[in-house]
């Protein structure tokens, strides 16, 4: 590199001369001219990834993703979260941009901080999932179970006694293959064939989700629809327990998808097994979804299986109960049977989850013949029926070691909502034979309405929150909408001084849960919506905006539609359904939004497993004739799983009691 070369001649005197120039660098130059490159590569690559329109322009975008791609690969996925691919803007939410909540104490923030642990620990020893083939026909019974069970019980659900009904054949679905989105068909209103066609629409939705958890996450708990992939969340612990699949069970018997039912039948018989589990898992979501769930099938088919797994289920959260009160711990380990409560709870247990077992441990019971289970609910009852109330409302904390409350916190919405619901539904359930808790229903009832119960400057009510008796936030739950359902089968059920103001009270809460959607751009209700100053049915702060998927006011809607028949109720369900679809479905499921106030909202990534077992099920139920699943044969658990009404529903499968032996000296 070094030496002087000639270059270009000059001319003097109009002769050529020879001329000399330098052709390479000094060393110093040459130091300065890297830095140079360097400092601009540097800057560059910056610029690339941390400018906010480099990020968003599509010219770069593809390059941007594939460069995020390369590095993918030398780490865990959740280390940087991924660019919106070109490929992925359209009708579908952007994918993974990580845009919650804007305040860094959001408990959704602190939630996905831990998800991304979770996640970084799952990536470091992923196993291949295992997935069963689309095309493959339903395998037979399983090796290590009982036979298959009698899915043809319920064919396609019957549509009801109308006989020009049953001879319509709904036009087919039109399903578009580029983006495997599927396109609602026009719809002439109030004609049975219009409800037929949106009750089908539920059904291909169910098929959707459930499809694109089967190609993803199969054996795993739940999906990430936009990441294509399995995901792992803190209620079922770190295992593998298909939780998708056991909620989603009943859901497909209902909807006669027979192959689907087999094919998820076939796994809880060869895989699914609790004991194995080693991390925390929630009592109460444990007891909704896995024992409710596995129960439900065991009505609908008699197939023991499913009645054998929920006792194994029951059984491996009974440590939990041994406590001085009887009251549960939160979590249980079923593997060292190692128990905890919450952190964020202190030493005490949540009333919605220790009020939320009595229904699924006392049905375990009557078809198990093994009276533990209903002792260990009925101890918990004793407790809350005994403990003084402070002017009559139920606080949301109590601790199992003193039986004593904690903060006084009374809620219809997060922490308190089901426990409510079950004293209702413990009646109803045994057929009015447990009189005690349609008792506490209406005793808790008379204060919470009078302390909880508010209306707007505009006539909207709602359910507050309250604080040692005082209403301390004008803010109701989208989980408090469930509340419109129980008191209309509250007021149907008994005939009492308090059965019309049920009444009012659920339609005009309904009302206002439709108000919530309605007042969302996407027309899907935020998780908490506000009654002060401006705001009137509108969440108000980032981690209320949020919508999860969540089934309750579908549920009202179910249970008004089939108490009042008022159409408005399938109308409000329909536009629920054309939200859902428009928003929430992606390729690879159906996700929750980020936001309902954007017109274009961003997903969470999250198929919940409650999706499956109850918002499908209540809009599928909604366009259903009344005969599938009668409201008078059948109660359905806080997670949507439907138990039969003792002696009014003959799939109700008591065991056989054991026969008492006499001995000679007349001893039992
Ligand atoms: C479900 O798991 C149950 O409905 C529970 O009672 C409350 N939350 C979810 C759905 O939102």
């Amino acid at each position: 590199m070094t030496g002087i070369l000639p270059s270009y001649q000059r001319f003097v005197n109009g002769v050529p001369v020879p001329s000399i120039s330098r052709r390479s660098f000094r060393l110093r130059e040459k130091y300065l001219i890297i830095s140079v490159l360097l400092t601009f590569g540097i800057v560059w690559l910056g610029a690339l990834f941390y400018l906010p329109e480099f990020k968003s322009s599509t010219s770069v975008n593809d390059s941007v993703y594939n460069v995020y791609k390369r590095i993918q690969k030398a780490g865990p996925e959740l280390l940087m979260p991924p660019p919106l691919a070109q490929n992925e803007v359209g009708d579908f939410p952007v994918v993974g941009i990580a845009r919650h909540g804007e305040e860094g104490d959001d408990p959704h923030v602190v939630e996905d901080r831990n998800r991304l642990k979770a996640k970084i620990d799952e990536d470091m020893g992923m196993k291949v999932l295992e997935r069963p083939q689309f095309d493959v026909a339903p395998s037979g019974s399983s090796s290590r179970g009982p036979s298959k069970p009698p899915v043809d019980a319920i064919e396609e659900p019957a549509l009801g006694n109308n006989a020009a009904n049953k001879n319509v054949s709904p036009p087919a679905l039109k399903v578009d293959s580029a983006v495997q989105k599927y396109v609602i068909p026009a719809m002439d209103p109030g004609t049975d064939i219009d409800v037929r066609r949106k009750r089908d629409t539920v059904k291909e939705m169910m098929r959707h989700a459930w499809n694109n958890y089967k190609l993803y996450a199969w054996g795993k708990n739940e999906l990430k629809p936009m990441s294509k992939r399995a995901h792992l969340t803190s209620v079922f612990g770190g295992g593998d327990l298909g939780a998708t699949i056991v909620d989603g069970m009943d859901t497909l018997y209902l909807m006669g998808m027979k192959d689907e039912f087999r094919e998820g039948r076939d796994w809880i018989a060869e895989h699914f097994h609790i004991n194995e589990i080693d991390s925390d898992l929630s009592v109460f979501e444990t007891t909704i979804r896995f024992v409710g769930g596995l129960l439900s099938c065991y009505a609908l088919t008699g197939d023991t299986l499913f009645r054998d797994k929920a006792a194994e289920v029951a059984d491996a959260l009974l440590p939990a109960f041994e406590t001085p009160t009887g009251i549960p711990y939160a979590l249980i380990n079923p593997s060292n049977k190692i128990n905890r409560q919450y952190h964020w709870a202190g030493a005490n247990s949540i009333l919605s989850e220790v009020g939320t077992l009595h229904m699924e441990f006392t049905y375990l019971s009557e078809v198990t013949g093994n009276e533990i289970y209903k002792e260990k609910v009925d101890r918990i009852r004793d407790v809350l029926h005994n403990i003084q109330k402070p002017d009559g409302l139920y606080p949301n904390y109590i601790n199992p070691r003193t039986g004593m409350w904690g903060q006084r916190h009374t809620s219809l919405g997060a922490l308190g909502d089901s426990f409510y619901e079950y004293l209702l539904k413990a009646w109803l359930v045994t057929n009015n034979e447990d009189e005690q808790a349609r008792a506490m229903f209406d005793e808790a009832m008379q204060p919470a309405l009078e302390k909880m119960l508010r209306t707007s400057p505009t006539g909207l009510s709602y359910l507050a929150e309250v604080k040692y008796g005082r209403v301390y936030e004008e803010k109701m739950d989208h989980l408090s909408c469930f509340a419109g359902g129980m008191f209309a089968l509250a007021s149907t059920t008994l005939q009492n001084t308090l059965s019309e103001r049920y009444m009012d009270v659920a339609k005009k809460l309904t009302h206002t849960c439709h108000e919530a959607y309605d007042r969302a751009d996407t027309k899907l209700s935020p998780e908490a919506f506000r009654f002060s100053g401006a705001a009137e049915a509108r969440a108000m702060k980032s981690n209320e905006k949020m919508y999860l998927l969540r089934p309750e006011t579908f549920e009202s809607y179910f249970i008004l539609w089939r108490l009042t028949k008022d159409q408005k109720y399938r109308d409000w369900g329909w536009q629920a359904v054309q939200a859902l679809e428009k928003h929430c479905r992606v390729e690879g499921g159906y996700t929750g939004l980020v936001n309902v106030y954007h017109s274009t909202p961003v997903g969470d990534d999250v198929q919940q497993s409650f999706f499956l077992a109850e918002t499908l099920k209540y809009l599928y139920l909604l366009f259903s004739d009344d005969d599938l699943l009668p409201l008078d044969e059948w109660v359905f658990n806080t997670e949507a799983h439907p138990f039969p009404i003792k002696d009014k529903n003959p799939l109700y499968r008591a065991a056989a009691k054991p026969a008492v032996v006499v001995h000679e000296d007349n001893r039992l």
